[in-house]
């Protein structure tokens, strides 16, 4: 080693030293002057000798060249997103669930601001920085590797020993109130973009294709966890924040453990008071469950922990007034009041709309055009109108009307049903939602429906993003998601900005989507009210699109969490004959939903003949009363039938006057009839049905787990089969877990199913294991 690289390793050590304690322990020990001087002796020892210069050097930080777009990032470990708690009592309820979820009075929280900025994650293998990536959607973010290498704070290596090989540290990054106004001031000192608040600044500075911009930037870091690990760090939450920050990463100053709840609304009134003064902006604080163990055992619901939450500071408000009410046309058709503001900042965001979300909230708030309002904002969720001034209403203030006809198609507009059963009657009553009845004819419901048709969690069709679908749709060239499966590649060719390549690519990747899972189809439909999960319940339990298609209804109603109204949509749905038109395109274009298969036993058995009678809803008539009837009688064909006699056998007089009452109307009866007969199609036999819940498919009553990195199949396919075999796919491993599936990577969830004696498959075994169940 010579002289000069014996010196810029130590200059390089001491600076780094010196960052870790201004950054990390914020107690600087040394003059920036000083510290500036070291930086140029390196700068010129490595200018010098640029053979020596390594990518973690503290003069990397400058950025590089400019990038034509970001790579995306697959999270190994899905990045979840936060419940919020606006008031007490639902900090209170989250306290509750989590000592009932755990069966434990005594629960450690950790407390944390919460920085208002943006999530990232950061990747060092061995000690050293090797990936940042946004957060996206949670599964997929953007690569901004060479952005964050620029910000300060961030080691570019390790400190000290003892870290796991591959480490993955979740934070924060934001631009302090300080640095936010120096920005500021600079940008219009030049005639620059000036930014409304510093999460706005931190936003555009990090996703700047140009490094070399994100470098200028103030920008900040601060872990607030851990995501994928190749071995545990500590057993509760501070344990690893505080490993974290003895291998020099930074962390909040701000950390304290709450004994319990109380300590927990003193810790929010406490920093409330405080924030003001804070260096940084923050919306409100982060409460998490300390001890790793009950996180785990607390899991995740959809795509929120159960063991956090942030309580938020109160939204602020402001004053406005309402300029005008536009009508918006959404996916489903619906349309949607938005009232046009006067512009007016609130909490340092400019709103100039607001959604009135419906007309039942427009009555609600009795708000008319030339009010002012109450406008509030909290965080980032969409500005709302709280409350009409009433003593300031102007003399020409005019009522909102909803529009006659559609504002984009000029369809008529129709007022939704609400479709109510109960003691055997029906009543419709008017819905609170419009709807452009122009459907697939009306180009927003077209091209939003097209948008979700092939979003990722729908077909996925990879690269067809908003604006190719607005091409296609403005070209005429797509008419309807079945258009999509006849697409030519000289057509997408002729279209502005496609060369050969993207255009084959396009076509493509449609072709890649002709086979989605029965549920991911169903969802693509974009059936008013069906969402992900309810898409994955009618999939699950009819478990063909035939049967979905056909359903009645009352039959609907046995699916859990299917409602009347839910049901009624999806009947509706399947009623048009537009609709139906596409559902046959795309069958006969070569889209084929996989995985169809038998009703599944779980509906078989909730589908009981007493139930059914219950359902019907006769009045006199409740459980107990459906049971004699199904022990009196076989099937609704006989109940119909039945003579006096016979029901007063089985029922009290009053009660059996009121089923020959009901079955007196021809529509109640044909109903029920109706309702029996499709139960029988399905395969069900009012003999076979009450014995207990238990499912055919192989998987059913297992739950699975996936860590590490898997090959030939992405972790939502490999979750999505083995869901379509019946198996639950859970997030981290307990005594409860029926088999782990660990690819190459796999660390503490192997090393914690090894200690519980849990089945551990690799990657080639479960393809076999898929294979083999594969009809
Ligand atoms: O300071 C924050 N903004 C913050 C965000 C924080 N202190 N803790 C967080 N913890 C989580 C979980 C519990 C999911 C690990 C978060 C976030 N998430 C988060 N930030 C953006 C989305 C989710």
């Amino acid at each position: 080693m010579n002289v000069d690289e014996t010196r810029i390793l130590e200059l390089r050590q001491q600076l780094d030293e010196h960052n870790y304690r201004y950054y990390v322990l914020d107690e600087p020990s040394i003059p920036d002057a000083e510290y500036d001087r070291l930086f140029r002796e390196l700068k010129a020892l490595e200018e010098a000798n640029p053979n020596l210069i390594t990518p973690d050097s503290p003069t990397q930080r400058v950025g590089g060249t400019a990038l034509s777009a970001f790579a995306t990032v697959r999270h190994e470990v899905p990045m979840l997103s936060l419940g919020n708690a606006f008031e007490e009592q639902d900090l209170l309820d989250f306290d509750r669930r989590v000592r009932e979820g755990l069966e434990d009075e005594a629960v450690q929280y950790s407390c944390e601001p919460k920085l208002d900025g943006l999530a990232v994650s950061l990747l060092y293998q061995d000690g050293q920085l090797v990936r940042g990536a946004t957060r996206g959607d949670g599964s997929t973010g953007e690569d901004i590797s060479v952005n964050v290498r620029t910000i300060r704070n961030v080691p570019l290596k390790l400190k000290g020993k003892g870290w796991p090989a591959t480490l993955e540290v979740r934070g924060e990054v934001y631009m302090s109130k300080a640095g936010f106004e120096r920005l500021n001031a600079a940008q219009a000192e030049v005639g620059g973009k000036t930014f409304a608040n510093p999460r706005n600044a931190a936003a555009g500075s990090l996703r700047q294709l140009d490094s070399k911009i994100t470098a200028s930037r103030p920008l900040e870091f601060c872990c607030y966890g851990i995501g994928q690990v190749s071995e545990d760090v500590s057993d509760t939450h501070i344990g690893n924040l505080e490993q974290l920050r003895s291998w020099g990463l930074p962390i909040s100053r701000e950390l304290k453990v709450a004994a319990n709840v109380q300590g927990c609304l003193d810790y929010y009134r406490d920093i409330g008071e405080r924030r003001q003064g804070l260096a940084y902006e923050i919306d409100g604080v982060v409460f998490k469950v300390n001890r790793i163990a009950g996180q785990r055992e607390l899991g995740f619901r959809a795509r929120e922990p159960r063991w956090a939450i942030a309580h938020k500071f109160p939204a602020s408000e402001e004053l406005t007034q309402v300029l005008g009410v536009d009508f918006q046309v959404g996916r489903t058709g619906a349309v949607t009041p938005v009232a046009r503001l006067q512009p007016v900042k609130v909490a340092g965001v400019t709103v100039a709309n607001a959604t009135l979300h419906n007309m039942d909230e427009v009555a609600r708030l009795g708000v008319m055009i030339g009010d002012t309002v109450i406008i509030r904002r909290a965080g980032d969720v969409i500005p709302q109108v709280m409350q009409v001034v009433t003593d300031r209403r102007p003399e020409n203030a005019t009522a909102v009307e909803v529009p006659s006809h559609c504002p984009v198609c000029g369809s008529e507009v129709e007022r939704t049903q609400l479709i109510k059963r109960s003691k055997g009657k029906q009543t419709i009553s008017e819905g609170a939602v419009y709807r452009c009845v122009g459907r697939l004819a009306c180009a927003a419901q077209l091209k939003q429906a097209i948008i979700h048709f092939v979003s990722r969690r729908a077909m996925d069709v990879d690269g067809l993003g908003d604006k190719i679908v607005e091409q296609l749709v403005e070209s005429g060239l797509v008419k309807s998601p079945a258009d999509l499966y006849t697409l030519a590649q000289e057509q997408v060719l002729a279209l502005e900005g496609f060369a050969e390549v993207s255009s084959r690519n396009l076509i493509n990747a449609i072709d890649a989507s002709r086979q989605p899972t029965l549920a991911r189809f169903v969802f693509a439909l974009g059936i008013p009210d069906v969402g992900e999960e309810t898409a994955k319940v009618l999939a699950r339990t009819l478990g063909s699109l035939k049967r979905i298609q056909v359903a009645q209804p009352l039959l609907l109603t046995y699916l859990p969490d299917i409602g009347n109204e839910v049901a009624y949509e999806i009947g509706h749905f399947f009623e048009e004959a537009h609709n139906r038109t596409v559902i046959e395109q795309l069958l006969a274009r070569g889209v084929t939903p996989q995985g169809e298969g038998e009703v599944h036993a779980e509906f078989a058995a909730s589908t009981t003949f007493d139930g059914l009678i219950a359902k019907l809803e006769i009045p006199y008539v409740g459980p107990g009363a459906a049971q004699k009837l199904s022990e009196k009688f076989a099937s609704i064909e006989q109940l119909v039938q039945a003579d006096w006699l016979d029901l007063r056998q089985a029922l009290p007089e009053r009660a059996a006057e009121s089923v020959r009452a009901y079955f007196s109307d021809q529509g109640r009866r044909e109903q029920a009839l109706a309702a029996e007969r499709q139960l029988r199609d399905f395969g069900m036999h009012w003999a076979s049905v009450r014995r207990e819940a238990s499912s055919d498919l192989p998987l059913a009553g297992q739950t699975w787990v996936l860590t590490g990195t898997l090959e030939s199949l992405t972790r939502d396919q490999a979750k999505e089969q083995l869901e379509a075999l019946g198996a639950k796919v859970a997030g981290s491993v307990s005594a409860k877990t029926h088999t782990l599936v660990a690819g190459p990577g796999a660390g503490s969830k192997l090393a914690k199913a090894q200690q519980l004696g849990v089945a551990v498959l690799d990657e080639a075994a479960l393809q076999a294991l898929l294979a083999g169940h594969s009809r």
